[in-house]
């Protein structure tokens, strides 16, 4: 595959990264290191034309909106709670895959009073209880969500389940779907216009990548 423009991947270290490789080598992007023993923030790959930068998973659509990277793969969770505005989201790439829940101690009787919910993700939250017309209080958190209800900081969380292992640990279980969260590569408006070739190119090869995995 050939890239008349130089390209810019914004990627999260972790699980994100590590389901993104195989379906960049798809498009014959190979990075030159391994961003786990590498302290480079910003990766070579075999094309001369395609960089990858190493971001936190929550800052992808920040740098990718501000054209900090052309693209980039986040969480819907991540997007949902960015906003998504001032970003194209042209593929779901069905990878790093799980719930987003409410979550709560098992039997907990609230009776009428309005609920704590801790969170990391407080729009979202906030969104799917004015839904149903619910009053709550958001209490914001950076991590370790499953924690809060245990030492009486909240009544629920709302937090990424996968296997459900982490709630189960710590004797809560899930009580609400909010959404199915999968990666989703996301695009930086101008760069879908002013490289428009080798972004489509992109876009095609991984397109095709992720029809392949037949996740
Ligand atoms: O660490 P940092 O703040 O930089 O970001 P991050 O922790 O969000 O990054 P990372 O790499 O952990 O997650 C990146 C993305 O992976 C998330 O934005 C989600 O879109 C996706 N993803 C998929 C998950 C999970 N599955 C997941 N299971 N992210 C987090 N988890 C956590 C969850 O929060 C909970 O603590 O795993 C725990 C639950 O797992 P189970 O299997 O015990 O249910
Ligand atoms: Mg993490």
């Amino acid at each position: 595959m050939h890239f008349t423009a130089p390209l810019t991947i914004a990627l999260s270290k972790g699980r994100i990264f590590d389901q993104t490789l195989p379906l960049l080598a798809h498009a014959d992007i190979r990075p030159a290191e391994d961003p786990e023993t590498s302290r480079k923030l910003i990766l070579a790959t075999n094309h001369p034309q395609v960089r990858l930068v190493i971001v936190r998973a929550s800052d992808v659509p920040t740098y990718v909106e501000y054209g900090g990277a052309d693209l980039g793969v986040a969480g819907k969770d991540v997007l949902l709670e960015h906003g998504g505005e001032g970003l194209y989201e042209p593929l779901d790439l069905r990878i790093a895959r799980c719930r987003m829940m409410v979550a709560g101690p098992l039997g907990a009787d609230l009776g009428s009073r309005r609920l704590r919910i801790a969170t990391k993700y407080v729009k979202t939250a906030e969104r799917h209880f004015a839904a149903q017309g619910k009053q709550v209080e958001i209490i914001k958190l950076y991590g370790s969500m499953e924690l809060a209800p245990l030492v009486g900081l909240s009544d629920r969380i709302v937090d990424l389940v996968e296997s459900g292992n982490t709630l189960k640990a710590n004797g809560l279980v899930p009580l609400e779907h909010i959404a199915d969260i999968s990666s989703r590569l996301v695009v930086n408006k101008a760069s879908w216009k002013m490289k428009h070739a080798s972004v489509m190119a992109l876009v095609a090869a991984l397109r095709e990548a992720v029809g392949r995995s037949g996740a």
